[in-house]
């Protein structure tokens, strides 16, 4: 059992977290269209990810009986500059998550929400990998310099990664 207002704020994180897998979903449409396979691979890998986290949440809410409620998904930009800039946007993007997750942790203190706030750890630490990931990466772009080799480098790195999806990803219901 949940609150009303918990509830409430659960399903706008789940808002959150399906407008951040759009966002890197156009990231990645962008850095196709720009050339950067390897930067549209670890995009469309994000966009992967940001499902789950919906997921986890959508599955919680329906766990503890509370109502799950969609909510119109914001337009993401469809120009995000060099990829210095996607990055820093990205950046600036998930720590304006990590604070939504923050205040959902305060409040289910203040509630003494004890299941919420035991859920909620997982993205906690969800959050510190999302930023060192982006801090990584804007660190190399910062060091390689962003055109030519350096920058081909680093695409050719992004190209390398895959999504590790939980064990039950192939039915959604079952992603906790
Ligand atoms: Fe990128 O962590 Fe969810 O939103």
């Amino acid at each position: 059992m949940i609150s009303e207002k918990m509830a409430d704020a659960l399903n706008s994180q789940i808002n959150k977290e399906m407008y951040s897998a759009y966002l890197y979903m156009a990231m990645s449409a962008y850095s196709s269209n720009i050339g950067l396979n390897g930067f549209a691979n670890w995009f469309m890998v994000q966009y992967q990810e940001e499902m789950v986290h919906a997921m986890k949440l959508y599955n919680y809410i329906s766990d503890v009986g509370a109502p799950v409620e969609l909510m119109e998904i914001e337009k993401p930009p469809q120009d995000f500059g060099t990829a210095l800039d996607m990055f820093y946007a990205t950046l600036e993007h998930e720590q304006f998550i990590t604070r939504s997750i923050n205040d959902l942790v305060d409040l289910a203190i203040e509630e003494k929400d004890h299941a919420t706030h035991i859920f909620l750890q997982w993205y906690i630490t969800e959050q510190i990998e999302e930023e060192g990931n982006d801090n990584e990466i804007i660190d190399k772009l910062k060091l390689a310099g962003e055109e030519g080799n350096g920058l081909f480098m680093i695409d050719k790195e992004l190209a390398v990664r895959i999504f590790n999806p939980p064990a039950a990803v192939t039915d959604w219901t079952q992603v906790r």
